[in-house]
């Protein structure tokens, strides 16, 4: 089956997981993307977090598969000569090396530009150019910070929190790709390239955005009321962390299931969404709520919220959280399980979508990722495992025109 991106072909730059998500999304749908790579050491996350010694870490299979790995030190002449060729060739270079690292090696925008005026450069930085802290490196954590994301999340008597999910790299990759996808959209009628940058920052208030329209709120009103600490805590002058409170119109929690006491993962979430009051009600055996003036509407449920939930707690006590989601799902309730990480895996649902996948690697044999989330009706991308170091250097080279004889003194030199 032909892929939509087959004949674009990406000079991939990056490290760590903000980049290499972006290109590994791009791999799955047929784009050529060439790791490249330092000899000798590649990608920080090949070795690091390794569960079996000698093999590349599930840090580095996970974010790398469907790539081709190059291996060439772009830092010696004939590294820079082989990067000019590559460049010439390609359609997009990816990278997100710190601030000013490719200007460093000789290859600033300017000149790429000279090069191949096609070329389309992606860029992740902890920071937008021209921003006070452009210079800053950054890491995932570092940017939830920084991106309104760790101030908004946790609870209002802890310390600002950061989330499991990579707000920081991987929703930046995301970004990234669309950009990309956008410039090379732009270039089927102008034929120019351009450069295209997305900061980590930029990325997760992207994300945040809900809180920025709660802070105009906080502003205008001095109170938030689908935030835990209305009606009867208090507010400051910035948004609060929520706890586990719903982000919208309707009131939601985390809920105890049955085993929660020794079972930290026992639990649903659960959402009052207004217009299912009734269902609600008919669900917890609370019939004699649905018309109360008390309980019937939004507002006049409110200052109850915590008591109500206290309820459905009650009545989820003898239930485990799939029978209670088994149960409310018949009411049309919106609800799930809190999910583990080894359910995830075992998910037969997951498995049969291809969103959980095992992949067979040269050295470490069967692997879990997460494949494309992203469902096609006429495609359905392949995960393949991700590339050795160098594994394709040689044909890489082979194929730019470069003789045996070079290969062989090029490798002597350690240039690839
Ligand atoms: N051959 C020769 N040199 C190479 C090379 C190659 N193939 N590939 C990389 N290098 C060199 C670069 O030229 C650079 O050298 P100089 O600093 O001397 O110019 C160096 O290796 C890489 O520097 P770096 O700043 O990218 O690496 P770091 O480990 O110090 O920092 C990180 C890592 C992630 C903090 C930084 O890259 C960064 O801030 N990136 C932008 C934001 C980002 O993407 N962060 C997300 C990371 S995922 O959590």
């Amino acid at each position: 089956m032909s892929k939509p991106l087959e004949g674009i072909k990406i000079i991939d730059f990056t490290h760590v997981q903000a980049g290499p998500a972006c290109t590994q999304l791009l791999a799955w749908y047929g784009a050529d993307v060439i790791k490249v790579e330092r000899p000798g050491a590649g990608d920080v996350t090949r070795s690091q977090l390794r569960d079996i010694p000698g093999v590349d870490a599930l840090y580095f299979t996970m974010l790398n598969s469907n790539k081709r790995s190059l291996t060439l030190d772009t830092k010696t002449p004939e590294g820079k000569e082989i990067l000019t060729k590559l460049i010439k060739e390609s359609d997009v270079l990816v990278e997100n090396f710190g601030p000013g690292a490719l200007d460093r090696m000789g290859f600033t925008w300017e000149h790429i530009k000279e090069l191949n005026p096609g070329m389309i450069v992606a860029s992740v930085k902890g920071f937008s150019d021209g921003h006070h802290y452009e210079d800053l490196k950054v890491y995932e954590n570092v940017a939830q910070c920084a991106g309104g994301a760790a101030s908004t999340t946790g609870f209002d008597d802890g310390p600002p929190t950061v989330s499991a999910a990579a707000l920081g790299d991987s929703n930046t990759g995301m970004h990234l790709a669309i950009g990309i996808l956008t410039a090379l959209r732009a270039r089927d009628t102008t034929g120019k390239g351009q450069k295209v940058a997305v900061s980590m920052q930029d990325s997760v208030l992207n994300l945040c955005r809900v809180k920025l329209r709660d802070q105009q709120r906080l502003d205008r009103v001095g109170y938030l009321e689908e935030y835990p600490q209305y009606p009867h805590g208090s507010f400051s002058d910035v948004v609060p962390r929520g706890g586990n409170a719903g982000g919208g119109g309707q009131p939601g929690w985390v809920l105890k299931c049955k085993g929660w006491e020794t079972d930290p993962n026992a639990y649903i979430y659960f959402t009052i969404q207004g217009h299912a009051w009734a269902p609600i009600c008919r669900a917890i055996g609370k019939e004699e709520w649905i018309d109360d003036p008390a309980y019937m509407t939004a507002q006049a449920r409110q200052d109850k919220i915590f008591d109500i939930f206290g309820t459905i707690e009650e009545w989820l006590k003898d239930k485990t959280k799939f029978e209670a989601v088994d149960v409310l799902r018949k009411f049309d309730i919106p609800c799930a399980p809190v999910l583990t990480m080894k359910e995830l895996a075992n998910d037969p649902s997951l498995r049969a979508s291809g969103t959980i996948v095992e992949v067979d690697h040269k050295e470490r044999g069967t692997y879990l990722t997460v494949g494309s989330p992203i469902k096609f009706s006429d495609m359905k991308p392949e995960i393949k495992a991700s590339p050795l170091l160098g594994e394709h250097t040689d044909e890489i080279l082979e194929s730019m025109g470069y003789s045996q004889q070079q290969i062989k003194d090029f490798h002597e030199r350690r240039v690839v």
